[in-house]
């Protein structure tokens, strides 16, 4: 049997601190201004994420661990005990522990950004499943098109819950799949989960919420790009903004500058007029039909879907 510390190893390809102000500054600069949700998730903004999570309006979470609840077992059926299971932005590694209630995959191995939540997360996991060999990957899942070398080469499968693919462009989805689907080969499986699309209503409830938790998890954003760009925001200057672009199926989010104001940034003059936004996120809704289609473009073919009682909220084997 391998030693414990064996067990839970490290790997650390976070991008550096120069990347990231380059990126965030060339989206400050553009016409119409925005930054990548990804910058949503420093420790204040995991923290508030796990509480949107649990809020009555956001059903998201709570469709989903319906299903996995449900059909984990049958879920399960489709994966090897022999491959190596990642977990692209696997975050506080909650929904994990529904599928390892089921089966031992050969090692498991979360990629996330966040090194606060990685680290806690993978710690915590080690100490439930004594018998889980965990490779944590500290890193940008957007820009990984293969594991870090010090990572033990392995078949793969790959977990990717939450409706996360959702967060990106159609092109930028397909591209992302399609690097996954590289990393698995051929007659890899990929489990995913796919928020579906329904009543505005519901949707703009959910981004929307009565205790204003999204509105602080979206001008957290502020505080933590200001941390990198060594230059802090005035948050109050801005405003949440949440709404259902129904020509495109997404639900949009904003930041509203509220008061015309300039910003100095490494030799850069960000200009905020009132009234303008900068574009946070983007969270795509589609039917079962709309995300095969996706994921064909990427090479993957759909194998099975489950959905829960109220069919909020999709989740797909798919195959490389
Ligand atoms: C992580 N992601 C799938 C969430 C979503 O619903 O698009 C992020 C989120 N943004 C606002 N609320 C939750």
């Amino acid at each position: 049997p391998l030693a414990s510390e064996q067990r839970l190893q490290f790997h650390n390809v976070k991008p550096e601190l120069v990347d990231q102000r380059r990126e965030i500054l060339q989206g400050l600069t553009a016409d119409c201004k925005y930054v990548s949700p990804k910058y949503f998730y420093d420790e204040a903004g995991c923290r508030l994420f796990d509480r949107i999570t649990e809020l009555e309006e956001y059903y998201v979470t709570r469709a989903e661990r319906s299903i996995l609840q449900g059909a984990g077992q049958d879920i399960c059926g489709y994966l090897s005990d022999k491959t190596m299971l990642i977990e692209p932005g696997s975050g506080s590694c909650e929904k994990i522990r529904m599928l390892l209630a089921h089966y031992l995959p050969a090692s498991y191995a979360p990629i996330e950004i966040s090194e606060y939540y990685l680290e806690r997360a993978a710690r915590q996991l080690r100490s439930e499943f004594p018998d889980l060999t965990v490779h944590a990957v500290c890193a940008d899942f957007t820009s990984l098109d293969r594991m870090p070398d010090s990572v033990p080469p392995a078949p793969k499968a790959a977990f990717f819950p939450g409706s996360t693919i959702g967060n990106f462009e159609p092109k930028d989805a397909i591209g992302l799949l399609a690097n996954l689907r590289r990393m698995l080969g051929v007659g890899g499986k990929l489990l995913i989960g796919v928020d579906l699309l329904k009543d505005p209503d519901q949707l703009h409830a959910a981004y929307n919420d009565q205790l204003g938790v999204t509105a602080q998890f979206n001008l957290n954003l502020l505080t933590h790009i200001g941390r990198i760009l060594k230059r802090p925001f005035n948050t109050g200057y801005f405003r949440h903004k949440a709404f259902f672009n129904r020509a495109l199926s997404r639900i949009e989010m904003h930041l509203e500058c509220q008061q015309a104001h300039s910003l100095e940034v490494d030799g850069h003059t960000l200009r905020f007029a009132k009234g303008e936004t900068i574009h946070t996120e983007n969270s795509y809704k589609y039917s079962v039909a709309s995300f095969e289609a996706l994921a064909s473009k990427a090479g993957f073919r759909r194998q099975q879907t489950w959905t829960d009682e109220g069919r909020n909220f999709s989740f797909h084997c798919l195959v490389a």
